[in-house]
């Protein structure tokens, strides 16, 4: 059971997410190649080697899916531009049937009554920036505004709310120091400066859109709770250090100009010369705070190297994935957040969902989002502003180095003949969003 639309603060917004590179086929339309096609064709590095070549081939079906998330009674649709796919060599000349499909897009949903939520960049860096050193090169930080103005100017006068940069944590940690996501790097140079130029390129981003009257400018951060295993002061020592990586870097730098020490303490010795004098820019103001939450991780303390810390497994019960369900983690963050960081702005849950097989019937999925929901009026009726949620997924799609195979989709998706089946959750939802009550 979901809590109705009426049980929420008026005027707050429910959406759904997407990004580019997981449902649109990027074989189509002029995009330019990414590293997500080089890494997923390395053997290794991604199940089945699985491409987001064709994907749900929204590049082609937009409309009915539009049709589709308006027909949920949401009211927001996040969805991401391809920066390949509007700059195919990520520089130089744009590709104009790249720039007429957000240019459709918008129109698509502004004509359906759904708010645009635009993000720049939700992973699929063009391959030839990342032959430049991709993250790794301060460049990185003139490309990204130079393409967000590119874009900007055919679209800015439509979208609602636009974020540069989806989950700077993924693109930082997860694939510099992890190695688990495009370009695959396991190398503490090279996560150090990837972690920071995302953060100048979305100051970057964020100072262009200024200047051309772009309204409503947000940031989106993934957040994870980090509970020590443990009584002992070093698994303390160990989740504060987790926290600090994880959750405390992005939104310290974002909202304060400032990384947090514990991470600095690893990190500080390959930072590129100079950093400091971005923070300015990097923390200019925002007009609202964008979290991105699935669940938490009980962290050890290990003898290896920094950040001397494990993930150790616990016992709640899990989604498809492998995480741990733990709504009390949202609400915390939302608490946390406002107190720490965001100040009273607007907070957006721009991301919440689970990963699960059932095709059709799935309650489950809903159980998931209404524990969620509710961990939300918790905080909300704790002081905490938040203004929206948006359930990851609307479809099944491509789940990164993970493939096809892990569904997070409130509509069935099928891979062979692209047919798109609504799941119990998407009725679910539906009903409880009904503008009548
Ligand atoms: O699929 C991803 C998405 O691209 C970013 N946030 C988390 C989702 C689930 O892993």
């Amino acid at each position: 059971m979901l809590p109705a639309r009426a049980q929420f603060p008026q005027g707050f917004l429910f959406g759904t997410a997407t990004s580019a590179y997981q449902i649109e086929g990027h074989a189509f339309g002029g995009a330019g190649r990414t590293h997500w096609d080089d890494f997923a064709e390395t053997p290794g590095n991604v199940v089945r080697a699985e491409t987001g070549a064709r994907a749900c081939d929204h590049y082609h079906r937009w409309a009915e899916d539009l049709d589709l998330i308006a027909a949920a009674n949401l009211d927001v649709y996040r969805f991401s531009a391809s920066w390949a796919r509007v700059l195919p060599q990520g520089r130089g000349a744009p590709n104009p049937e790249g720039l007429d499909f957000y240019d459709r897009l918008v129109d698509g949903m502004v004509d359906r009554g759904l708010k645009p939520a635009l993000t720049l960049y939700h992973w699929e860096l063009p391959s030839a920036l990342a032959d430049l050193g991709g993250w790794r090169n301060r460049d990185i930080a003139g490309w990204f505004a130079d393409y967000t103005e590119v874009l900007m100017r055919r679209i800015g006068d439509r979208v609602w709310s636009t974020a540069p940069i989806n989950e700077p944590w993924c693109v930082g940690w997860l694939s510099h120091f992890l190695g688990i996501h495009a370009p695959g790097l396991r190398d503490i140079r090279a996560t150090a400066r990837a972690m920071h130029h995302v953060l100048l390129a979305h100051g970057r981003a964020i100072e262009v859109m200024r200047g051309l009257g772009v309204p409503n400018l947000g940031a989106v951060c993934n957040l994870e709770w980090a509970d020590p295993d443990g009584a002992s002061p070093e698994a303390a020592a160990a989740a504060a250090r987790y926290d600090a990586i994880y959750n405390r870097w992005f939104l310290g730098g974002i909202f304060h100009g400032e990384y947090p020490a514990l991470a600095l303490q690893g990190l500080g010795p390959h930072m590129p010369a100079n950093w400091q004098d971005d923070m300015a820019l990097i923390s200019a103001p925002v007009d609202w705070c964008g979290l991105n939450y699935y669940t938490r991780k009980l962290i050890a303390p290990d003898p290896g190297p920094w950040p001397h810390t494990a993930e150790v497994e616990g016992p709640l019960p899990r989604t498809q994935m492998g995480w741990e369900i733990f709504p009390e983690g949202l609400e915390w963050f939302l608490l946390r957040t406002q107190a720490e960081y965001s100040r009273g702005l607007p907070i957006f849950i721009t991301e919440n969902g689970m990963a699960s097989p059932s095709p059709f019937q799935d309650p489950e999925r809903t159980d998931y989002i209404g524990q969620h929901l509710a961990a939300v009026q918790r905080a909300i009726a704790q002081g905490a502003n938040v203004q929206g949620y948006y359930c990851w997924s609307m479809f099944d799609n491509y789940e990164w180095s993970l493939g096809y195979e892990k569904r997070f989709g409130l509509v069935h998706v099928d891979f062979d003949s692209l047919k798109r089946t609504p799941k119990a959750s998407y009725h679910a939802l539906t009903r409880a969003l009904a503008r009548n009550g």
